[in-house]
């Protein structure tokens, strides 16, 4: 287990020796040439009691965004048959709620999973909070990726969001590892955290036990309406570092990177993936905000002579 200091230690090394060091815990443990295509789907969008300071799907922003109540089983299904044909091979369901409830959308939502995990896609599904038994009739009706972010550090967290504290964040990732889904849990970059607050968030992360298996790297997407809609970009090689130092602390977890890519250029991301970064949201959109795009997408792994992982060769 690293400390605080070792951590920043890393991640103040100078860049050649930063980049090498998380290319080389890339190499020794995935095919550096393969990045996993998600895709991701919205089934319910806007109106979240919550406060969170970066999400455009807050009700307490006024965002210009149109509410969406759950959408149906049968809409979700055909969404991931396409995405599934544009080379994903991992489905993530995301639901503007605070927590999970035990009635008929939740039973909806087991549905839908269980629709998707017949198509052969990894399942993932981000639904707020949840408890152990909810957990556990997620992962009976094949979900195999509970995504559940601590977005920053404790200390940091707690300036975003006003409506639930970081331990409820922590309890809802043990209801997820009792129930033997896999841990999706990473954070985002660029909300006027300091250095040391991002520090401290991936010290958190390496505090879970096991590792969470995937780790999101998101760039905040500045949405007008938000309290954080202001805020400057993070200088790109500040964002490059903090992949490489997941890629270092976590060489066996999957390095996600996440929201923020349309303002990033494709030479940053080419340096993301060489940093460690082996897999990316792929469509013209993430939950409400907008994404690179499919075709993009293809050019830039051809333009890199990369690969879609699992596709067909
Ligand atoms: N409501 C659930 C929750 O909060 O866990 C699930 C959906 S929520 C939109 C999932 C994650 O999206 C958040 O934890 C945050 O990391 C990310 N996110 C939301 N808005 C964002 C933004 N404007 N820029 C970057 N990431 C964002
Ligand atoms: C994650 O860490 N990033 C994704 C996924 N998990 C659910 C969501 C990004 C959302 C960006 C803002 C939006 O499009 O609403
Ligand atoms: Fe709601 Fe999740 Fe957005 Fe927070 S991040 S406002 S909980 S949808």
């Amino acid at each position: 287990m690293k400390t605080v200091n070792e951590i920043r230690a890393i991640h103040d090394l100078p860049f050649p020796e930063l980049i090498y060091r998380a290319a080389t815990a890339h190499r020794e443990n995935w095919d550096p040439t393969d990045i996993q295509f998600c895709t991701l789907d919205s089934i319910k969008t806007g109106a979240c009691p919550e406060d969170c300071a970066y999400c455009p799907q807050s009700a307490r922003y006024n965002t210009g965004l149109k509410i969406e109540p759950l959408k149906d089983v049968k809409s979700v299904l055909e969404g991931a048959a396409a995405a599934k044909g544009n080379g994903s091979t991992r489905y993530c369901m995301g639901a503007a709620w605070r927590e999970v409830k035990d009635d008929k959308n939740f039973d909806a939502v087991l549905e839908m999973v269980r629709g998707v995990s017949d198509m052969g896609m990894e399942v993932c599904v981000t639904l707020g909070m949840l408890n152990a038994p909810q957990a556990k009739r997620l992962k009976a009706a094949g979900c195999k990726v509970y995504n559940h972010n601590i977005d920053s550090s404790k200390d940091f967290y707690e300036t975003i969001i006003s409506t639930r504290k970081f331990d409820e964040r922590l309890e809802t990732i043990q209801a997820v590892r009792e129930a033997n889904l896999e841990v999706c849990c990473g954070g985002i970059i660029g909300m006027g955290e300091t250095i040391d607050h991002r520090v401290h968030f991936l010290h958190e992360l390496t505090e879970m036990e096991p590792a969470p298996e995937s780790i999101p790297i998101n760039h905040l997407v500045p949405v007008e309406g938000t309290p954080l809609a202001d805020i400057p970009p993070v200088p790109p090689l500040e964002f490059i570092r903090m992949i490489a130092t997941a890629r270092i602390l976590f060489p066996k977890s999957r390095i996600r990177l996440s929201a923020g890519r349309t303002a990033m250029s494709d030479e940053m991301q080419a340096l993301a993936f060489f940093a460690g970064a082996n897999s990316l949201f792929t469509g013209d959109k993430l939950l409400t905000t907008p994404n690179p795009g499919e075709s993009h997408d293809h050019r830039l792994l051809e333009a890199l002579g990369m690969r879609i992982e699992g596709a067909a060769v």
